[in-house]
C-alpha cells in the first residue's frame, strides 16, 4: 500500500495530531502563541515526519482536505486555551500552495473561525516565499481579502528563497520569520550576524514584526532579542509538543 493510499484514510482514522510549539516574546520572555505542527502516527506502524508525507498530500492534493483538519483543530484548540484563561493566545498555521490554488481557503478558513468561536485576529497563517511569485489564483487577493477579515500573515522560511523585501511589501504580510539556518550560521562567522541584522532592519523599515526559528540557546535568545527581534521559537523553549502537554508546559489555566 502506498503512503497515498494511507494517508486518505488517516483522518478518518484520526491518526493526525496537531503539536504546539510556543512562539515567545523576547522583551517580555513571555508566551505569546504557538506554531501547530501537523504529526502523522499511522495505525500499527511509525510515525512518518511531516517532510515525507506533507509533499506526497501536496501532490495528491490531499493536503486541502488534512490542511482543513488542522486549520479547524488549530482553531478550536486556540479557542479552549483563551477559555482555559489566556485570551491573547494566538495561533500560527502552515499553509501549502495547493491550498490557495484549488483549496477554497477562504471559506475553510472563516468556517473554522465561526465553528471555534474563535475572534479572527488570533488565527495567524504561515506563507512561503514561493507563493508570492504565483502570478495565477490572485493570491494578492486571497491574502489581503483574509487580512480584511482580521486574519493575520506571516512569511515562513525567509530567506532561504527567492523573494525580495521590495515583492513583499506588495502583500499584506505582518511578520517575517527568519530562517533557522541563519540563525544557525549567525555563530560560525561575523558576517552571518550581520545577515541577520540585515534582514531585521529591512524588515523593520517596512513595518514587519521579525521572528527568530531554530533558537536552541539562551545566548542566540539574547542576541536576537539585542538585535531588535520580537519573538523567537526554537528548542531553547522548547520542541513541539502535544496539545495538552504544551498547556501544561505554558502554565495555561493555573
Ligand atoms: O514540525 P517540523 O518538523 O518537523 O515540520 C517540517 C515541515 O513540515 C515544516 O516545513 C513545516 O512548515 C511543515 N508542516 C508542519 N505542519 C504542517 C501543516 O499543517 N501544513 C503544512 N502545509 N506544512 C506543515
Ligand atoms: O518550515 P517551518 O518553519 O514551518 O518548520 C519548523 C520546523 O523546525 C519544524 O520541523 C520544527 O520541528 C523545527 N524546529 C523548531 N524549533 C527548532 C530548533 O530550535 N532547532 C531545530 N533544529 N529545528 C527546530
Ligand atoms: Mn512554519
Ligand atoms: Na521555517
Amino acid at each position: 500500500v502506498t503512503m497515498a493510499a494511507n494517508l486518505k484514510t488517516a483522518i478518518d482514522r484520526h491518526e493526525f495530531s496537531l503539536y504546539f510549539q510556543p512562539k515567545i516574546d523576547l522583551d517580555t520572555g513571555k508566551i505569546k502563541g504557538a506554531e501547530a505542527l501537523l504529526r502523522w502516527f499511522p495505525e500499527g506502524g511509525d510515525p512518518v515526519p511531516p517532510d515525507q508525507f506533507i509533499p506526497v498530500a501536496e501532490s495528491t492534493g490531499m493536503i486541502v482536505e488534512i490542511g482543513e483538519w488542522v486549520i479547524r483543530e488549530a482553531c478550536l484548540q486556540c479557542k479552549r486555551i483563551h477559555e482555559l484563561g489566556s485570551p491573547d493566545f494566538a495561533v500560527a498555521v502552515n499553509i501549502s500552495a495547493v491550498q490557495f490554488k484549488r483549496g477554497n481557503l477562504e471559506h475553510i478558513v472563516l468556517d473554522a473561525l465561526y465553528v471555534s468561536g474563535l475572534e479572527s485576529k488570533y488565527l495567524e497563517l504561515e506563507l512561503t516565499e514561493s507563493l508570492l511569485l504565483e502570478d495565477e489564483y490572485d493570491i494578492k487577493g486571497q491574502i489581503s481579502r483574509l487580512a480584511a477579515k482580521g486574519l493575520t500573515f506571516s512569511l515562513d522560511d525567509f530567506g532561504k528563497g527567492y523573494s525580495n523585501l521590495g515583492n513583499l511589501s506588495k502583500f499584506d504580510i505582518a511578520t517575517l520569520k527568519i530562517d533557522q539556518s541563519f540563525v544557525f550560521a549567525m555563530f560560525d562567522t561575523t558576517q552571518d550576524s550581520a545577515l541577520v541584522e540585515a534582514i531585521v532592519r529591512m524588515g523593520k523599515s517596512l513595518g514587519l514584526k521579525i521572528v527568530a526559528e531554530g533558537v536552541e540557546t539562551q545566548r542566540a535568545a539574547n542576541i536576537l532579542g539585542l538585535l531588535g527581534v520580537d519573538f523567537g521559537q526554537g528548542y531553547y523553549w522548547s520542541k513541539p509538543l502535544p496539545v495538552d502537554d504544551f498547556i501544561c508546559y505554558a502554565g495555561i489555566g493555573k
